[in-house]
Order: structure tokens, then C-alpha cells, then sequence
């Protein structure tokens, strides 16, 4: 009331959260759960980092909100993240993309069969999450497709393998109505990064916690396949039971953006654990002596699935640099 109109300050700002950042679309949610598009005003810069997106999902912010129906909100300040995930930006070669800030837990759906999803597929996720600093849980769905003894074999490995590194590990059987509190428990209340092959049931998990949820997940990776979009990016999906999950694609297209071999083994937990034992500081635990990670692997503290992803992403690593 008398107030100029237009003359909208900082000091009508509240906090907010980004649930959606396509370029200069930007959607924030206020904490009663209501949404409005954004504009930024001023320069984000993050100390450190060349990104394309100054702010992504699940970034907090302080915004004005419109007066008008027709107008656009304002972003004003931008919170510090606790982590955020990158990307490689699409047509600038030294700039990144942030997909996703302040993410609480990355979910692995692991199928043992149907698909088979491989202990590699796994351990690439895990050192992603790692590098990252976002917990990680593994999911083991289809567990009603467990039948017989060598797919049991397979179950208690993978089971022991991610439990014995320090991972939650969970069987679901996500068709099952009677895993649903498992599901809600999982997912309630915190911000989500869902990962799996296509077929291991990430939809089918989602719809556990949240029936009337519309997303495919996986949908964007799924246009890159066929070329008709070049940019991607994530979006938030606000869940019935609270909390929020990250639509993106798949871990494995993050690539291995600004990763060297210096720090690679700083994400693998069991070998972080070991290194101070080997015989030089830097070791790198390919051919030097005295290397106690080479050693693990002998006595069954180091998982061979676990080094050899270890050794190929030294290679990646290698044939990436710029
Ligand atoms: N038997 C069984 N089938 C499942 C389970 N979870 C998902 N499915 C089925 O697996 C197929 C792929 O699931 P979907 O959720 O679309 O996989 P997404 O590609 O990871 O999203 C669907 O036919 C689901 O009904 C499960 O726990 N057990
Ligand atoms: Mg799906
Ligand atoms: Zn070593």
C-alpha cells in the first residue's frame, strides 16, 4: 500500500529453492511450496569453478517474489552449496554445467538380473558420488527375480562388496506394495539423485513413494540417444511424502569433469583407508613397491572389481586431459 510499484528490494526477499534451471528459465519454490519463474539480477560467481549455469537445482536462494501474476521473480542472493554435481557445458570446451546442488543422497538401483547391472557400472557411480562428497545408497531391486543359486551367489557379493566399503545397501522388490515404507523411508524428506540402467525399475521405485509422480526419469538421456536435444539438464520433482528427486541423466554422462589421476584414488574409501601404509606418500598403486593397496588385494581387503575400476579409470583419466 503506497509502496512503489516496481520498486521491489532486497528486503522483501525470502528463501527459496531452485527446482528447475533451463537456460534463463528459472523456476523457484518459497518454503509454503509455491512456485515462481525467476530472473537473476547481479553476477553469481562461484570462487573456482567456470560454470554455464549460475544457478542450479536444488541451489537455495533468496528471492523477491512477483506482484504480479505477469511479472517474473527476482533472485538476489545465492546460499553456499554443501556440494553440487558437474558436468562437462556442451559447446564450451573448459566451462562446466552445474546439474544439481545441495543433493543429500545419490540411490543406485542395482538390478543382480534383468538387466544384469555389473559390479564396474556400480563402482563408477560410487566414485562419482564420492568425488562429489553425496552419500550414496544402493538399491537392489528385482529381488523377486532371484531364483536361483548363482543368482543368490551374485546377490551375497554385491551385498558384501558396498556393505563392507561403509554403502547402505537395500533389497526392494518395487512392485511389491508391501515394500512401500521401505521405499518412503528412503526417500522422505531429502533431495535425491537416482541412478540405474535403463529397465532396473527407477520409475517403478519412484511411483512406490510417490504414485502420482509424472516423470520417466531417464527421459532426458533418452532424447540425447536420438539427437533431437543437445543441451540437458535436470529438474526437481517435488515428492507427495516430502522431499524432492533430481530427474537427470544418467550418472555415467556426468563424465569425469575435472577429475585427475592425482586425486582418482582418493575415491575409492578402501584404498583412501590403506594408502598411508604403502611405502611412498604418492603412491599410486600401480607397480610400486611396498604398495599396500596391491597388497589389500591379496588378502581380500581390496575387491579386484573395485582395482581393476580403479586401473581403468586411470586410463580415462589419462585420455581426457586437457
Ligand atoms: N519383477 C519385478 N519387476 C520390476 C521391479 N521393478 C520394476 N520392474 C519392472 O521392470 C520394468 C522396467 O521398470 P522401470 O521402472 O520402467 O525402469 P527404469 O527404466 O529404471 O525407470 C517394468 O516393466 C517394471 O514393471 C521389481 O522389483 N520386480
Ligand atoms: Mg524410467
Ligand atoms: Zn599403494
Amino acid at each position: 500500500m503506497g509502496g512503489k510499484k516496481g520498486n521491489r528490494t532486497s528486503a522483501n526477499a525470502k528463501k527459496g529453492r531452485v527446482i528447475r534451471s533451463v537456460g534463463s528459465s528459472i523456476r523457484v519454490e518459497d518454503e509454503e511450496g509455491q512456485r515462481f519463474d525467476c530472473v537473476i539480477r547481479g553476477k553469481f560467481r562461484i570462487k573456482g569453478i567456470k560454470s554455464t549455469n549460475p544457478v542450479a537445482v536444488g541451489d537455495e536462494v533468496m528471492f523477491v517474489p512477483p506482484q504480479e501474476e505477469s511479472e517474473l521473480g527476482v533472485i538476489t542472493e545465492l546460499q553456499e552449496r554443501k556440494n553440487y554435481i558437474l558436468r562437462k557445458a556442451i559447446g564450451h570446451n573448459h566451462k562446466v554445467h552445474i546439474l544439481a546442488a545441495n543433493v543429500d543422497q545419490a540411490i543406485l538401483v542395482f538390478t543382480i538380473d534383468f538387466p544384469p547391472t555389473s559390479t564396474g557400472f556400480a563402482n563408477r557411480f560410487l566414485l562419482v558420488t564420492e568425488a562429489y562428497h553425496i552419500p550414496a545408497v544402493i538399491v537392489i531391486n528385482k529381488v523377486d527375480l532371484i531364483t536361483n543359486e548363482e543368482q543368490r551367489d551374485r546377490l551375497r557379493l554385491v551385498k558384501e562388496i558396498y556393505s563392507s566399503l561403509g554403502y547402505k545397501v537395500i533389497e526392494i522388490n518395487s512392485t511389491d506394495p508391501s515394500y512401500q515404507q521401505t521405499a518412503l523411508d528412503l526417500f522422505k524428506g531429502k533431495v535425491s539423485f537416482i541412478g540405474g540402467h535403463s529397465g532396473a525399475g527407477k520409475s517403478t521405485l519412484l511411483n512406490l513413494v510417490d504414485p502420482d509422480l509424472n516423470i520417466k526419469t531417464g527421459l532426458v538421456s533418452d532424447y540425447n540417444k536420438k539427437g533431437k536435444h543437445t543441451t540437458t539438464y535436470a529438474e526437481m520433482h517435488p515428492l507427495a511424502p516430502g522431499g524432492y528427486v533430481i530427474d537427470s541423466p544418467g550418472i555415467k554422462e556426468l563424465g569425469l569433469t575435472g577429475f585427475d589421476s592425482e586425486e582418482l584414488r582418493h575415491y575409492f574409501p578402501e584404498m583412501r583407508r590403506l594408502m598411508a601404509d604403502c611405502r611412498f606418500n604418492d603412491c599410486k598403486h600401480l607397480n610400486e613397491p611396498g604398495c599396500a593397496v596391491r597388497a589389500g588385494l591379496e588378502t581380500g581387503e581390496v575387491h579386484p572389481s573395485r582395482y581393476d575400476t580403479y586401473l581403468r579409470m586411470m586410463e580415462e583419466v589419462k585420455e581426457l586431459r586437457y
